[in-house]
C-alpha cells in the first residue's frame, strides 16, 4: 500500500488507479478577455499553475491513469443556463455575450477551449458542465463507476468555486478526494488558503491536500 504524505494525514492510494480531474482550465478563466476577466478578476495567477499542472498531467498520462477534463460550458441557446446564473452581478458582459474570444462560457467557442499546454488527448474525457460542480448534469459519475474509480486527484480552477464544489459533490458520492494544492488557483489568495483549510479541517471533512512534489513520486511508486 502506497501512501501520500498529505494533510490532515496519509492518503492511501488504492489498487485501481485514481482519476486525475482537471477542472475548467479553459481560456475563459485563465486568459485575459474571457469570463474571468469580465467578472473583474486579474487572471495572471491562474495561468501560473499551467506548467505545474502540465507536469502532473504528463505523469498521469505516462502511468495510464484515467484523465478527466471539464469545461464550464453552456449550450449556444443557453437552455442549460438558469437566468439566475446569467443575470447575477453587475458585470458588463454576461454568459453568452460576445467577447474577444467568442461568446462567453459557450461550448464550442474559442474561449471555451482548454489552454493549449493542457489540451485533452485521445482517450481522455472532456466534459462540458453547465454548473460549478462537475457531477451536475454530466456523465462523470457513470464514467467513474464504469472505470471502478474510487479515488480522485483534483486540480484546476478556481479553488473555492468549481474545484471546491466538485470536491464536495464527490465527497457526498463516496469518493476519496485529494486536492493537489499547487495545481489549483483562485483569483483571491485568501480564498484559496481558506478552501484548503476548510477541506482538511475536522479530520479531512471533505478530503486531503498535498503538493505535486509529494503526489508525483507517490504515484510513480504505486503505479510505475
Ligand atoms: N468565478 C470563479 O471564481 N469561478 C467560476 O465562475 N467558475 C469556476 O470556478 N470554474
Amino acid at each position: 500500500m502506497t501512501t501520500i504524505k498529505a494533510t490532515p494525514y496519509e492518503y492511501e492510494l488504492p489498487e485501481t488507479k485514481p482519476a486525475l480531474i482537471i477542472i475548467d482550465m479553459q481560456r475563459d478563466f485563465v486568459e485575459p478577455g474571457g469570463f474571468g476577466s469580465a467578472l473583474g478578476n486579474d487572471v495572471t495567477p491562474l495561468m501560473n499553475i499551467v506548467p505545474t499542472l502540465q507536469k502532473l498531467l504528463a505523469v498521469a498520462r505516462n502511468l495510464k491513469m484515467p484523465i478527466i477534463h471539464t469545461r464550464e460550458a453552456h449550450l449556444p441557446d443557453l437552455s442549460d443556463c438558469p437566468p439566475a446564473k446569467r443575470l447575477r452581478g453587475k458585470s458588463g458582459l454576461r454568459i453568452g455575450d460576445e467577447g474577444p474570444m467568442g461568446r462567453l462560457l459557450i461550448d464550442g467557442e474559442p474561449g471555451n477551449e482548454i489552454v493549449e499546454p493542457l489540451a485533452p488527448r485521445a482517450g481522455e474525457y472532456d466534459l462540458a458542465k453547465p454548473g460549478k460542480g462537475a457531477f451536475y448534469r454530466t456523465p462523470l459519475q457513470d464514467i467513474l463507476k464504469a472505470l471502478k474509480v474510487t479515488h480522485l486527484l483534483i486540480t484546476g480552477v478556481t479553488t473555492e468555486v468549481c474545484v471546491q464544489t466538485t470536491m464536495r459533490e464527490a465527497n457526498d458520492r463516496g469518493y476519496e478526494c485529494l486536492l493537489v494544492e499547487d495545481c489549483t488557483e483562485s483569483y483571491f489568495p485568501e480564498f484559496k488558503r481558506a478552501t484548503l483549510d476548510m477541506i482538511t479541517a475536522q479530520g479531512g471533512i471533505v478530503g486531503w491536500v498535498a503538493p505535486s512534489s509529494v503526489v508525483i513520486p507517490a504515484l510513480e511508486r504505486a503505479y510505475g
